[in-house]
Order: structure tokens, then C-alpha cells, then sequence
């Protein structure tokens, strides 16, 4: 042990009020966290598409088969940060547009805190997506040693410009505090190598913690011409791009677990993948054969393919059918990193699950309640049964389409992403529903079966409702124009709420 190390040791010891687990066995924790990936979209549902490193990583770990997130990006990122459901924090409403004045509130303390309290290396590569309208949201001061990427919810491969709900467009690349300087790089491509980085300077004596929240296969298709061409016998432009995409994200991935081999690093590494909801299949990707797309409360946008990988993982290359959601890896990495859990969490260890395939301690999933006067949703799982009441689009116009127009499909997808008129015809939008679904029996949910079950109706009602009594309103979601990128020299920028 060099005495770098003993000093490192000294320090975190110096700061925990009980004694963690010994340092030794802390692992390095690489949690790959990606962008609106459908359940359709990895090999191991639809092997046409080449993921060799994921496939690897599934050797050396679990897949799992019923993970589950909320239905956009920010309460999903909200929950795996806080260890709290969105609506606890305030984060259930869609997610932080560009000009909303707020974030998550800053009285919850974020995973990257706890565990710098118990000696990690904290750092993020990608999106950020929880509120950037001043200093104090953003992630390197909320428990980031380091933060690189972007902080609003996308921008251009390219050109790192985003104007989403917005008068004009800004750009959005940052390196810390900094903004990274203008160039023609990939994004996505930047990010792995910046994780590469992270990963050959990191001293492996102290545990780190890198949170690798890649931008994609979210929204854009362009892709770097060599990807494109892996599939240069797939004739539909937008599967081809998409399946290249897909291939990239695997590449780049594989560049991260190949810097931690060399750095002697991997075998100490527990990795987790996961997205944050399923695909936006009417601008890409494929939640086949689930219902829903992005922003809805059906399978489609919640159940996500996500592999658990590495050290202390002791039964390996199999899938488990145990439940675990995205509230839970919070939980269980402050577990293995044996950081101190609140009680008060949502989150549950599910350590014992993934390293030895014991039965999971949840038996519950908790989609989303939103009381929005305008679009109030919520759903909720217990065992078999899912209720779905309200109004099961969060993000409307983006319609529950999938059941009557191929939305499964890679290709011929309108291009804004909102229904055509002949699909509007076919799927009025939904409100009000109440929708009972045996998830078990009828994972695609198509059969309504809320009318020869109003016992179970009634119970995961008043379940909903038990949740309800702690749920606090949304954070501020007003439009604020005094954030637009135009009053920052055209660059998202904090320092206006
Ligand atoms: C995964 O889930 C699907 C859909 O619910 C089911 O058909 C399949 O049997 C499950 N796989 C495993 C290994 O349990
Ligand atoms: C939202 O934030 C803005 C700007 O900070 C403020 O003017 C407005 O009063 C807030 N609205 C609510 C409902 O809190
Ligand atoms: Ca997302």
C-alpha cells in the first residue's frame, strides 16, 4: 500500500461516523446508464444487432428481464440519484425542459455525495438531465469530482446544439464548469473516450465511482459512416442507422471495459447497464413486443433490458426473472459500497438478488404518480397486476399507438414523431382510463380485465393512494425566458432561478 493510499484510507476514515467495510472490498462501481433504449433494442431480443462487449459483460453477470424505470428521463435519473420515487421529490411532472427554473430540490442528497463520504472517486461522463438553472443544481456540486457532457435532455451528435421548447437553440457541451470548445467530433464518441480517460488516470487503489450517462440510441440517427456500413445490407435507412447506433454504443462501452482491464482494474468493477425508459419508437428504436413508447405508462416505456456484471456477481451467465427498478440501484450500490442508507428510501438492496439469484425483496412497481391537473397518471404493480389509472400518456400528444400501427418497427416512423391522422383515428388519446393488466399473462397488455376484477382494482387503488399521502407537488416547471440560451451568448448556461 503506498502511503498515497494509507492517506486516502486516513480520510475516509475520518469522515464516516461508523466504520465502513474495509476498504479492500469496496468495488469500483461503472454504472452505464443510456438514452430511451427499447426492450427490442440489445442482442440478446434481436440478435440481428451486434453487441459483442454487452454480450461479454452478460457472461460475466446477469441479465435481467424485468427491470423497470418511470417513463421519461428525469424521474427516472431522479430516482437511481435520490433513492426516492419522483414523486417524493418533486420530479414526476415529464422531465426538466430547458427553461424550467428548477431541478431536483437540493435538500436530497445524491448518490455521488454518499459515497464520497465513504472514500469513492466520484465522476460523470454524459447527460445530466436535473436541472442546470443555477450553480447548486448542477452535478459537480452535488457530488461529482467531475462532470463532462451535457446538461440539458440532448443535443446534436455533432453540433451539441439543442432548442427543444425553446425561442432559439443553444449548445450544450460542457467539461465541468467550462464549455468544451466547438468541434466536429461525435458526441457520443467524445464521451467514451472521455470515460477511457477516467479509467487510465484513475488511481485503483480508491474505489471509483463513474456514472457513464451516454446521450444515445436516443432521438438523432446520424451515426459515423463506418457504423453505418456494418449494416450495409439492410436496406431501410433508419434501421440501418439505427442498428449502427446501437453497435457504437456497444463499442464504446467495450472501449471502457477494455481501459479498465489494462488499468488491472475489471476484476474489482461491479457494472451496471441499464437505460432510463424505453425507446421513443416514433423517432427510433423498438420496445417490441411491448406496448407503449417513451412517456407512457405501459411496459413499452418502463421494462428495459439491463445487465449486472462483475465482482462479487457469484452466479453468472444466466437471466433472472426477478423484479428490481431503478430506485433500487441506488440502495444497492450504497450496499456494496457500505455507505449508509437512509431508511426513509424507496430504493431496496438488491445485492443478494444479483450476485446469488436470491428471490428479490420487491414485489412492488411504482411506474409514476402525477396529480397534473391536466394529464394526472399513475400506475402501479403488485405481483401479476398492474393498474393503470388516469391518463396514461405523459407526454401527449405521444400517443399509446403501438397496438395498431407496427410502432415496433425500426422503419417508417413519421418523421416529428406524433401520430399521423389516420393513427389519431385509430387511438383516440386516452383519459381517464383505469386499466387492470396481468403483466404475467399478458406482458403486451392488451386485455383490460379491470372489470372482472374490481377486488384487485380496489386494492392497488388504495395502494396508489397510500403512496399518495407522501407525494409532494412538482418542482417549478413555468417557462422561464430569462434562461433562454440567446441571453448566454447562445450556450445553455445556469445563474437565472
Ligand atoms: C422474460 O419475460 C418474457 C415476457 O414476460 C417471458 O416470456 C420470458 O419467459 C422471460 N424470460 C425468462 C428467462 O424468465
Ligand atoms: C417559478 O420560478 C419563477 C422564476 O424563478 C418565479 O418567478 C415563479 O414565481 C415560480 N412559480 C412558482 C409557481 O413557484
Ligand atoms: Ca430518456
Amino acid at each position: 500500500m503506498s502511503s498515497l493510499h494509507c492517506i486516502a484510507v486516513f480520510l475516509a476514515l475520518a469522515v464516516v461516523s461508523k466504520p465502513s467495510i474495509a476498504e479492500a472490498d469496496q468495488p469500483h462501481v461503472i454504472l452505464i446508464f443510456v438514452d430511451d433504449m427499447g426492450w427490442n433494442d440489445v442482442h440478446w431480443h434481436n440478435p440481428d444487432i451486434a453487441m459483442p462487449n454487452l454480450m461479454d459483460l452478460a457472461a460475466d453477470g446477469v441479465i435481467f428481464n424485468q427491470s423497470y424505470t418511470h417513463p421519461t428521463c428525469t424521474p427516472s435519473r431522479a430516482a437511481m440519484m435520490t433513492g426516492l420515487y419522483p414523486f417524493k421529490t418533486g420530479n414526476q411532472h415529464q422531465m426538466v425542459f430547458n427553461l424550467h427554473p428548477s431541478g431536483v430540490p437540493l435538500e436530497f442528497k445524491l448518490l455521488p455525495e454518499k459515497l464520497k463520504e465513504v472514500g469513492y472517486s466520484t465522476h460523470m461522463v454524459g447527460k445530466w438531465h436535473l436541472g442546470f438553472c443555477k450553480d447548486e443544481y448542477l452535478p459537480t456540486n452535488r457530488g461529482f469530482d467531475s462532470h463532462y457532457g451535457l446538461w440539458t435532455l440532448g443535443v446534436g451528435d455533432y453540433d451539441k446544439m439543442n432548442g427543444v421548447l425553446s425561442p432559439s437553440a443553444g449548445y450544450d457541451f460542457r467539461d465541468n464548469m467550462g464549455v468544451v470548445p466547438k468541434s466536429d467530433g461525435y458526441l457520443a464518441l467524445m464521451l467514451g473516450d472521455r470515460a477511457e480517460h477516467i479509467v487510465n488516470t484513475h488511481y485503483p487503489g480508491t474505489p471509483l465511482f463513474l456514472a457513464f450517462t451516454l446521450d444515445i440510441p436516443a432521438k438523432h440517427l446520424e451515426i459515423p459512416e463506418e457504423y453505418e456500413e456494418k449494416y450495409s445490407d439492410i436496406e431501410d435507412d433508419r434501421t440501418r442507422q439505427f442498428y449502427g447506433k446501437l453497435t457504437m454504443m456497444d463499442d464504446i462501452i467495450g472501449g471502457v471495459v477494455d481501459a479498465l482491464k489494462n488499468r488491472g482494474m475489471y476484476d474489482d468493477s461491479l457494472i451496471i447497464f441499464i437505460g432510463d425508459n424505453g425507446a421513443l419508437s416514433s423517432q427510433s428504436g423498438s420496445n417490441y413486443p411491448f406496448r407503449g413508447i417513451a412517456g407512457t405508462m405501459f411496459e413499452g416505456a418502463t421494462r428495459v433490458p439491463s445487465i449486472v456484471s462483475g465482482k462479487g456477481i457469484k452466479k453468472t451467465g444466466y437471466e433472472s426473472n426477478e423484479l428490481y427498478s431503478i430506485v433500487d440501484i441506488h440502495r444497492t450500490i450504497l450496499d456494496v459500497a457500505g455507505a449508509k442508507a437512509e431508511p426513509e428510501l424507496d430504493g431496496l438492496s438488491m445485492w443478494p438478488t444479483w450476485s446469488e439469484d436470491k428471490p428479490s425483496p420487491r414485489n412492488e412497481i411504482l411506474y409514476n404518480i402525477d396529480d397534473d391537473p391536466v394529464s394526472p397518471g399513475a400506475a402501479i404493480r403488485i405481483g401479476d397486476y398492474k393498474l393503470i389509472t388516469g391518463h396514461p400518456d405523459l407526454l401527449y400528444p405521444y400517443r399509446d399507438i403501438s397496438l395498431t400501427d407496427n410502432y415496433y418497427n425500426y422503419g417508417d416512423a413519421p418523421a416529428s414523431g406524433l401520430p399521423s391522422t389516420d393513427q389519431q383515428s385509430h387511438a383516440p388519446a386516452p383519459q381517464n382510463v383505469e386499466y387492470l393488466f396481468n403483466v404475467v399473462v399478458d406482458p403486451e397488455e392488451r386485455n383490460d380485465i379491470s372489470a372482472d376484477h374490481p377486488d384487485i382494482v380496489q386494492d392497488l387503488r388504495d395502494r396508489l393512494d397510500e403512496h399518495r399521502k407522501l407525494l409532494i407537488p412538482p418542482v417549478n416547471q413555468t417557462t422561464e425566458l430569462a434562461g433562454a440560451a440567446g441571453n448566454f451568448n447562445d450556450v445553455w448556461s445556469p445563474g437565472w432561478c
